[in-house]
């Protein structure tokens, strides 16, 4: 197993819910450390690129207009199989279906507003971090 970095997002209804900290612990308390952390408000354009991949997909407009309904958390997570790692902790996509003890288990409110984005392979983390962070702003 190697050391790995990955893109997480604690999603609109859970910073509306003030659940920020109780996410984070849950990452820490898996060995994930947190190397980069912003609030930020995304616009619709930097939520439309972002998700850019579900372009099609027949819930693109609903999941843009989620992600730029409140401020959001986004954060660079380290730790051996980081990237595997953090969807092991966040559960399935839809809750329904998430294992118990998962964050999306715990506190996602529907298929949608499921609470935090972790990114799902390893070039694709690095992606989204460039997309955030300057590598300055990631102190390991
Ligand atoms: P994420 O990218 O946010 O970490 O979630 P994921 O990999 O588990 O799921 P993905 O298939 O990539 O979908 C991205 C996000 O779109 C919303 N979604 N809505 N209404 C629907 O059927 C539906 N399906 C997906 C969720 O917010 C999902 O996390
Ligand atoms: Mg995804």
């Amino acid at each position: 197993m190697a050391v790995e970095r990955t893109l997480s997002i604690v999603k609109p209804d859970a910073t509306r819910r003030n659940l920020t900290g109780k996410i984070n612990a849950r990452f820490e308390e898996a060995g994930l450390r947190i190397v980069a952390q912003k609030r930020v408000w995304l616009s619709k354009q930097q939520a439309e690129q972002f998700y850019d991949v579900h372009r099609e997909r027949p819930f693109f407009g609903e999941l843009v207009s989620f992600m730029i309904s409140g401020p959001v958390v986004v954060q660079v997570l380290e730790g051996e199989n980081a990237v595997a790692r953090n969807r092991e902790i966040m559960g399935a996509t839809n809750p329904a279906n998430a294992a118990a003890g998962t964050i999306r288990k715990d506190f996602a409110e529907s298929i949608e507003a499921n609470s935090v984005h972790g990114s799902d392979s390893l070039d694709n983390a690095k992606i989204e971090i460039a997309y955030f962070f300057a590598g300055t702003e990631i102190v390991g």
